[in-house]
């Protein structure tokens, strides 16, 4: 159990360093880039049986859409393209308070392509890890009105990589 915690404390920690250096590395692009910026987050309205592309470029660790609005039981498929240089993945959570230990068990669920298993009640949702310039697909029945966030469970992602499923 003591061993467990210690674990744990490590994994947080490792994972607090590395989003801080992915932040401060991402500000210092900005000031060198200038207009270059990136585009802003994108929102978009999905109908029943719509096909909706989501992207991620280059080394950003962030998705092109980050708002999805959608009603309740209706269903959609989401084509995420992985253009960037990196593996990462589209994962569904129940609440905002699933994003830390759905992050944080997916460090240890490499048999699985990060998708921790022993948090599937706590997930509706993954695609396959989508390696650098591989499309993958997975289809969404939008779940009762409210906010559900989806992240990437690659391991040092999901604190940057988000966006959130509106459904109404
Ligand atoms: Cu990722």
């Amino acid at each position: 159990m003591k061993q467990k915690i210690w674990v744990y404390s490590l994994s947080l920690i490792t994972l607090t360093l590395f989003t801080w250096s992915m932040v401060r590395g991402e500000s210092d692009l900005h000031r060198h880039v200038g207009s270059e910026e990136l585009a802003p987050p994108k929102s978009v309205t999905v109908a029943d049986g719509d096909t909706l592309t989501i992207r991620s470029v280059g080394a950003d660790l962030s998705y092109d859409i980050t708002e999805i609005n959608a009603k309740a039981g209706t269903q959609f498929t989401l084509e995420y393209a992985n253009e960037s240089n990196m593996p990462h993945n589209v994962v569904f959570v129940n609440s905002e308070a699933d994003i830390n230990p759905v992050g944080i068990a997916a460090l240890q669920a490499l048999e699985t392509e990060y998708i921790p298993m022993n948090m599937e009640e706590s997930m509706f949702g993954w695609t396959e890890l989508a390696r650098p310039g591989e499309t993958v697909y997975l289809t969404i029945t939008v779940p009762e009105p409210g906010t559900y966030p989806y992240i990437c469970t690659y391991p040092g992602h999901f604190t940057m990589m988000q966006g959130r499923l509106h459904s109404k």
